[in-house]
């Protein structure tokens, strides 16, 4: 299926540095493009530690031909090894196939995508959650994946609970679903100018948005004509909202 993405983290006001504990980032083989969001526990240094390590992880372990749910199960492995303390991470790993093969996702303990369609926005909260990584072991559950559900022309949301979270001075959460629904070419960036005016500039956690644009029949069908034919599967676009860069890879 053919994907675009674009993605914003905000750190929390107090992180030193412009780090926080959020995670995003994709991977992409010749068969698939995976993302992954994630959220350390806690937004202090050492959290953007650890969020950075899982970032790395995550990179080389889908890099590897493994599905969704095992990626899942030597990340959770992972946290655990390095873990001193009790820290965990919820997390959410998408994997678009190239092929005609669904979309899937692995929730483990991270809160449920908004699928963007039609105008509206609604939340996937019927899909299946594992415990956070990190602590899979400690219930003997497994991370399992599900189809995502998405049509050609879908959109999905996936987010951190410093989205939903942030409150204005009246103590009144974002409306994420709100703002989604009506996502405009401005994307993730205009998401996140208005989450930020909502929380007066000042986000009490790490904030992040990664959006997910499943391109239309017909949108797929002239991007195939430009490319003589051959199919573009994938577009990133990185947008690193904090530093002022912005820079743009596809894929073919
Ligand atoms: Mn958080």
């Amino acid at each position: 299926m053919h994907c675009a993405f674009s993605w914003t983290t905000t750190p929390a006001a107090s992180m030193p540095l412009h780090t926080g504990g959020d995670i995003a980032c994709a991977v992409e083989t010749p068969d698939v493009v995976r993302v992954l969001i994630g959220d350390v526990m806690g937004h202090d240094a050492e959290a953007a530690v650890t969020a950075a390590e899982v970032a790395h992880a995550f990179q080389a372990l889908a890099a590897q031909p493994d599905s969704s749910q095992v990626i899942a199960t030597r990340l959770d492995e992972f946290i655990v090894e390095r873990n001193c303390g009790e820290e965990f991470v919820t997390a959410q790993i998408v994997s678009v196939p190239k092929a005609r093969d669904e979309p899937e996702i692995v929730c483990c303990g991270h809160p449920p995508p908004l699928l963007l369609r039609d105008g509206r926005a609604v939340v996937l909260d019927e899909i299946l959650t594992a415990p956070p990584l990190g602590l899979l072991d400690l219930s003997a559950a497994q991370a399992c994946s599900c189809p995502l559900g998405v049509r050609p022309g879908d959109g999905v949301l996936l987010y951190t609970d410093g989205v939903t979270d942030a409150r204005d001075e009246d103590g009144h959460a974002f409306a994420l679903a709100e703002h989604a629904a009506t996502l405009g070419s401005g994307g993730v960036g205009d998401l996140r100018t208005d989450l930020l005016r909502h929380a007066g500039r000042r986000l009490r956690d790490d904030a992040t948005l990664l959006h997910l644009q499943f391109a239309s029949e017909q949108h797929a069908r002239e991007r195939r004509s430009q490319n003589n034919g051959a199919p573009i599967w994938f577009s990133a676009h990185y947008r690193s909202a904090d530093m002022g860069k912005q820079s743009r890879q596809e894929h073919r």
